[in-house]
């Protein structure tokens, strides 16, 4: 029998992701490491009202891509790259958080034909091996972000049948999915999509929200529990909720952030909604005092605006720290580091949830006991001297060029 061989997804945020920031340098990437890159992001010409992007709004465009100047820039010298691992596939990933013109794009069959035009027209120019969506999310429109309907699960199905009809076969089409146990049930009707994509990308993280402190523990902690069982979330606990839906684990990647969180129940109420005094419920109450947020923030973290910290700020700016204000820490159950730090009145509290090797290697394994196709990371630009994306290509066995 032949060895299994897996994947490994990197997103590269090239042209100012809302939340990784401005894009990343292309020419520091390492190729060599990674199977298939996923170039982020191409937009979407739409006329949602609360588009603010006014390049967006060009009416003669809409339903079609968007490619920033930045983005274009660095498409075209992809060449330079597969120069260095002439087996990677290079995909345009579509979407991204809070980007709009997904649900109009996919709504009539006139605006999907147009975006599917515009779909081959960049794939032709820019020679890629294929094209990612990551729209957040159909049905959801992230929480009212960006515009939604009910027909949209239906609607995108419609979309990727076309658009696999459409493209040459040996083009790659694949999605990104949130971790939400809605997403397979309420946004997705995964079973029908599923025949049109080589691979489905499980948005494995963003979980510290609500009551919960990991950003993308691989099981549940029980040393810092969640609270309430509607934010209780582990990357196992969305894998098996896709599968449970229908889908083959060797169509799907596990998700693994190259980033951490602090979690918002640090400085925001987490509300246990099964409780009528949720609001008050101690155990709830943000820990987060000014001092707390004076040092994120004099570290360039504002947590009034995010959560969201690079894996190589956390090592440069956090573990690294001269005044050593936090330290390291491993939850055995998680499975994954976090960093605690002493609260003004000399309190140890929970700071930061992250990956490190340690974490991803043991995610690498869970890929294969599982059988799952492969890992996807989100972001590569946010990556310590490529050491995660290293340490999952050695754990996954990915043949590196350079060794
Ligand atoms: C997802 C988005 C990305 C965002 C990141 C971190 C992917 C593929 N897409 O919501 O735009 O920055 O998570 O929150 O990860």
């Amino acid at each position: 029998a032949q060895a299994a061989s897996y994947l490994s997804v990197g997103y590269f945020n090239g042209g100012g992701d809302v939340t990784a920031g401005p894009g990343g340098d292309i020419n520091k990437l390492d190729v060599t490491q990674i199977t298939h890159l996923n170039y982020s992001f191409g937009l979407i010409y739409n006329n949602e009202k609360k588009e603010t992007n006014p390049a967006l709004k060009d009416s003669a465009h809409l339903h079609q891509i968007y490619l920033s100047p930045k983005v274009e820039s660095d498409l075209k010298l992809l060449p330079v790259l597969r120069k260095q691992n002439p087996a990677l596939k290079v995909l345009l990933s579509v979407g991204g958080w809070g980007a709009r013109g997904f649900s109009g794009a996919a709504a009539t069959p006139e605006s999907r034909a147009v975006f599917i035009r515009s779909v081959q027209d960049v794939i032709n120019k820019y020679q890629l091996d294929g094209i990612d969506l990551d729209w957040e999310y159909p049905v959801n429109g992230a929480w009212g972000l960006v515009e939604s309907q009910p027909a949209d699960r239906d609607n995108f199905t419609v979309l990727l049948r076309e658009l696999h009809q459409a493209l040459d076969k040996d083009k790659l089409l694949t999605i990104a999915v949130a971790a939400s146990a809605k997403s397979p049930q309420e946004w997705l009707d995964v079973t029908a999509i599923a025949p049109y994509l080589n691979y489905i990308n499980l948005m494995t993280y963003d979980m510290a929200y609500g009551t919960q402190y990991f950003n993308s523990n691989l099981y549940d902690s029980k040393q810092w529990p969640t609270v309430a069982a509607a934010d209780k979330y582990s990357a196992d606990f969305v894998v098996n909720n896709y599968l449970a839906a229908g889908l083959k684990p060797a169509q799907l990647n596990l998700g693994i952030g190259f980033y951490g969180r602090v979690p918002k129940r640090a400085t925001e109420p987490g509300i246990d909604w099964d409780k009528a005094d949720a609001a008050k419920h101690p155990v709830t109450q943000p820990y987060f005092t000014e001092h707390e947020k004076g040092i994120f923030k004099s570290l360039g973290v504002d947590l009034e605006k995010d959560t969201y910290i690079k894996y190589n700020d956390i090592v440069s700016k956090m573990l690294q720290d001269p005044q050593q204000r936090f330290s390291e820490h491993w939850d055995n159950d998680a499975k994954v580091p976090y960093l605690m730090m002493r609260s003004a009145a000399g309190k140890p509290v929970f700071a930061v949830s992250y990956e490190n090797p340690r974490s991803v290697a043991i995610k690498a394994d869970y890929i294969k006991g599982k059988g799952l196709g492969g890992a996807m990371f989100w972001e590569y630009g946010a990556d310590d001297e490529n050491r995660l994306a290293q340490t999952l290509a050695e754990t996954l066995g990915i043949n590196t060029l350079k060794k």
